[in-house]
């Protein structure tokens, strides 16, 4: 075999021997093996050219060494938050929100049990989630590293995850709305998190007819006020605005001059509802009818002080505004937006807005300093069927930049570009925001549908990475079956021209978009101090087991365990209950060193916890049947962690 050209490149050469003298560290020799030509021999054994080794150079992450980012993933159906290490996307963490993870044993003991099933829908318990949307929270505009919030779709939902133990620490629903998808977004500083709704309904559940669609329908947003403080959400501080039966979309929060307004933008003004078997068209017809949809411009600050004022009605629990005095007091109007549009994405300077287009090829950049003086001066052309006010289209926009077929999710860089994901023309647009033009484009594999780039939604985006979440991966990775993973593809944007770095299947669920974070910008701790933390509450659990204090008290409610786990024992490690007794397990990791983990697992009732250092646990549940069940650790913490277990004695009755 011959060495191809291309491999001959003066380029590679000195590529190589850049490489391989960083990899003789200098006080190897090179009989030692690496060296340019070994490397030449194995590009040509594993078939690579120049583009693929200097995107592996740019990717590879020695053993030890840290990532530069963090990419915070939806999980999609998975309903958990994926933490991905960029550039290496190595897999960081999963962290469980909707969904219990049995790994973290979050969902099976009684502090993340009741965070995950906090919010039952109609009696009903949901243990998945669609999320879409994860959001970090905000100072100024730009990303803290404090937390990160998440959506779920399907049973409007909103998670607030703490990023100093990437722990799930609350989730919040409402019975308002019966979907969303404008979620999780933050006002600059975090004061709250805006949740819309998708698919209209009557407000706070109930029945009405299909056929009252335009009357007793509605969508509406909520505004979940934060404490940043405290760093939960306050549900009854929390308030929501009543808007007309479209499909509210995507919402992104104004930021600089625009803070104190959210765009959101809508599909389906026409209000068709399908009706296939009875004479209707299709729903995906009858929505795609009009050549115009609306952006809706919201003054959230003018809401926020109408909350306080008290102009609100309380639905199903909610504080909401109604329309009529969204419209009274000149706090909402409409600006055109060309069919089915999607994605809504304010510049990082906060002067406009980027909506893309499913059934266009346009980009159109709305200008926010003349859309909020035209609203001040009431300079409207009309109005919707439901009195809200509509701005003229052109001279609601900057221009409009011609990227493709089937722009969705815009992202941007420190250089002044934006980046559109391009679905069905299956690429990545950067163009510029300066005269609207595209500079370049790259393919993506296949039909990306959001992208993410480093802090690339703040005020102050940093370039060098992107990644396209793609849809689908059709002939990527070795085939699974008819199930295919998605793909991510890791693009570097730090030069003139984009290149792709690399592939990762995510065989999880269908992440929808995703946060990049500097990694400098997160301080998770290693360790729960003081012993006894319980996470869930944030502080040291009054059931907290102190070392020498194990003990068993039968109490009026059960029987009572207060256990420590040690490597590489727990105590007590036998435990005598009686047939019918309630068990209350409350057991601490007494230790403080990193990554001394332990897990309990109880056979046959379903009982598994994670026990990091210091972390402390409260389980309770029921022993129905007589039997001898082992409990034991599920962590290979020791040398003898397989002799760190014990026995459950459940006598006869
Ligand atoms: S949506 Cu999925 S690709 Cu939920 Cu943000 Cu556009
Ligand atoms: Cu503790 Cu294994």
């Amino acid at each position: 075999m011959s060495i191809s050209p291309l491999v001959r490149s003066p380029r590679l050469v000195a590529l190589l021997s850049l490489a391989s003298l960083a990899a003789c560290g200098g006080n190897q020799s090179s009989a030692a093996g690496g060296g340019g030509g070994d490397v030449m021999a194995l590009m040509q054994a594993r078939d690579l050219t120049e583009q693929d080794v200097t995107a592996a150079l740019k990717t590879y992450t020695p053993t030890g060494r840290h990532d530069e980012y963090y990419t915070f993933a939806s999980g999609g159906h998975g309903g958990n938050l994926i933490v991905i290490g960029v550039p290496s996307m190595r897999i960081l963490k999963y962290v469980g929100v909707f969904t219990p993870e049995p790994w973290q044993g979050y969902g099976y003991g009684d502090q993340s049990g009741d965070v995950v099933g906090s919010v039952t829908k109609g009696g009903h318990e949901i243990t998945w989630a669609d999320m879409h949307h994860p959001a970090l929270s905000e100072t100024g505009g730009d990303y803290d590293g404090r937390f990160i919030f998440v959506n779920d779709k399907c049973n409007p939902r909103i998670g607030v995850v703490d990023l100093h133990d990437f722990v799930t620490k609350q989730i919040v629903g409402t019975e308002l709305i019966q979907s969303e998808h404008g979620a999780a977004f933050v006002t600059p500083n975090t004061d709250y998190v805006v949740e819309t709704a998708q698919y209209p309904a009557p407000l706070g559940g109930g029945y009405a007819p299909i056929e009252k669609y335009d009357d007793e329908y509605r969508g509406a947003m909520v505004f979940w006020r934060f404490d940043n403080q405290k760093g939960r959400i306050v549900p009854e501080q929390s308030f929501a605005i009543e808007l007309p039966p479209y499909m509210q979309d995507l919402a992104d929060c104004g930021k600089k001059g625009s803070d104190g307004w959210v765009f959101c933008n809508s599909l389906n003004v026409e209000r068709a509802y399908g009706g296939i078997l009875e004479g209707k068209p299709p729903l995906e017809s009858g929505a795609s009818q009009n050549d115009m949809d609306y952006l809706h411009c919201i003054n959230w600050r003018r809401c926020e002080e109408l909350a306080k004022a008290g102009r609100t009605e309380t639905i199903a629990g909610m504080r909401v505004i109604r329309l009529e005095t969204l419209l009274q007091e000149n706090v909402i109007a409409f600006v055109p937006e060309p069919k089915s549009p999607h994605g809504v994405d304010v510049t990082p300077d906060g002067t406009k807005v980027v909506v893309g287009g499913k059934l266009d090829t346009h980009c159109t950049v709305y200008d926010l300093p003349k859309i909020a003086a035209s609203i001040g001066a009431k300079k409207f052309v009309g109005k919707d069927p439901y009195g809200v006010p509509i701005l003229d289209f052109q001279d609601s926009i900057v221009g409009q930049c011609e990227i493709g077929l089937g722009p969705l999710h815009t992202v941007f860089d420190d250089k002044g570009f934006a980046y559109t994901s391009v679905f069905i023309e299956t690429v990545v647009a950067k163009w510029s925001l300066k005269d609207l033009k595209v500079v370049d484009k790259i393919d993506t594999h296949y039909n990306i549908g959001h992208l993410v780039a480093a802090e690339g939604d703040t005020v102050n985006p940093d370039g060098r990475y992107l990644i396209a979440m793609n849809k689908w991966a059709l002939d990527r990775f070795a085939p699974v079956g008819p199930l295919l993973p998605q793909n991510f593809q890791l693009i570097d944007i730090s030069g003139e021209k984009m290149s792709l770095l690399y592939d990762m299947p995510l065989p999880l669920g269908e992440p929808h978009y995703a946060q990049m974070i500097k990694a400098d910008k997160l301080h998770p701790i290693d360790v729960y101090k003081p012993i006894g933390f319980n996470p869930a509450i944030d502080q040291v659990d009054p059931a907290a087991t102190v070392a020498g204090k194990e003990r068993i008290e039968r109490k009026a409610d059960g029987v009572h365990v207060y256990m420590t786990a040690v490597r590489s024992h727990f105590s007590p490690d036998i435990v005598r209950v009686k047939q019918g007794d309630t068990i209350h397990l409350h057991v601490t990791n007494v230790e403080q060193a990193k990554d001394a983990t332990h897990g309990l697992a109880v056979g046959g009732h379903n009982v598994n916890v994670s026990l990091e250092p210091g972390k402390h646990c409260n389980v309770t549940f029921q022993v129905d049947r007589a039997g001898v069940f082992p409990f034991y650790c599920t962590e290979f913490c020791s040398a003898l962690h397989l002799e760190m277990a014990g026995y459950l004695l459940v006598e006869p009755q």
